[in-house]
């Protein structure tokens, strides 16, 4: 029997030492030291084993199942330390690989050409005014002298959310609250671009758009106040030939009024598809503020006047790109986004 017991444990230990997978393995370690194993199977029989002999067969039997045992966890924490090797070479991240490219977004068209005029305006030391799109009936309209009846103020023309709440149609409500803010002190000299809103959508029209407004109020300020400020403007927009020229025109808040075309960029006043074969391009609404639009502000027309004007971003960026279709801003297709960064 103690023959028995070496000639398993050697062959135990063969066996384990060229075990070649975990699996493998523990099928080894049930086959020596399982409930039916070899090993298990011979100390059975230790009843018939003669009594004086019983400590020495066991306790070879003991040194037999340790040799195993021993032998089965070292093969194991070597076949382990092999698998995990094996592992960490297939799963290795090659950090000297280069990155994913995030792409990098770029300014919207109506954005690169709002920080345009206001670069231009700030050089001639106008503030940037902002306010509220969801505006009051009074600032909206009232307080800019548009009469009761006026089409502007019709359900029909503007979004309304209440009797006197409505998403402002126009930035001018901006700078009555900047005049208002300010009065008595002097200048007054504001720009305000932003979001406006009206009942309206075609081709060349879009229920949410953007303006630029500005006003100057001072003591003394005179129409050649006015074109000397729009004509910088123009030089500095459009090149430093251009040329302006102002047709009469009407608005409830200024008086006078005048339209404001700036000389055609495209063809140089030769006439061309953009400016319809005039030379000049409708580009700016201006005047001389109303006197109860100053006094609405805060001030006194007696001692104080003052020039506004307006423009709609989307038309200047239509002609500065020669974009023909409004709705092309504001449908975030990247193939045109893209090309204006
Ligand atoms: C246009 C014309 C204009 C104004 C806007 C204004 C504002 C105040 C007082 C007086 Cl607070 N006027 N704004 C004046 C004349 C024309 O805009 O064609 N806009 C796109």
């Amino acid at each position: 029997m103690r023959q028995q017991l070496e000639d398993i444990g050697v062959k135990a230990l063969a066996l384990i030492q060229k075990a070649d997978s975990l699996k493998e393995l523990e099928e080894l370690r049930v086959m020596f030291l399982g409930k039916k194993g070899e090993l298990t199977r011979i100390l059975r029989r230790m009843g018939d084993v003669p009594a004086d002999q019983r400590p020495i067969i066991g306790k070879a039997a003991n040194q037999a199942r340790d040799a195993i045992e021993a032998a089965v966890e070292k093969r194991k924490r070597e076949l382990e330390a092999r698998e995990q090797e094996q592992r960490l070479r297939e799963e290795a991240i090659d950090v000297t690989l280069p990155g994913r490219p995030v792409p990098a977004g770029g300014k919207h068209p109506l954005q690169v050409v709002t920080e345009e005029i206001e670069n231009i305006f700030l050089g001639m030391g106008f503030e940037i005014a902002r306010g509220p799109e969801v505006e009051l009936d009074y600032y909206n309209f009232e307080a800019l002298n548009i009469p009761r009846d006026h089409p502007a103020r019709d359900m029909q023309d503007s979004f309304y959310i209440s009797d006197d709440i409505l998403l402002r149609t126009h930035t001018s409500p901006v700078q009555i609250r900047a005049m208002r803010a300010r009065a008595p002190r002097l200048p007054v000299r504001v720009i305000a671009p932003g979001r406006v809103y009206r009942r309206d959508d075609d081709v060349t029209h879009s229920p949410m758009f953007h303006q630029v407004e500005g006003i100057y109020v001072d003591q003394g300020i005179s129409m050649a106040d006015l074109k000397g400020v729009l004509l910088a403007f123009a030089r500095e927009m459009y090149g430093e030939k251009t040329e302006i020229r102002m047709r009469p025109s009407y608005f409830p808040f200024t008086e006078p009024s005048a339209e404001v075309d700036v000389s055609c960029t495209m063809c140089r006043s030769q006439g061309c598809r953009a400016c319809g074969f005039s030379g000049w391009l409708e580009i700016l609404g201006a005047g001389m503020v109303h006197p109860r639009v100053l006094e609405n502000g805060g001030y006194n027309p007696e001692e104080v006047s003052g020039f506004a004007f307006g423009m709609g971003i989307e038309r200047i960026a239509m002609l500065k790109y020669g974009i023909d279709d409004i709705r092309l801003f504001f449908q975030n297709d990247l193939r045109f986004l893209k090309q204006f960064t």
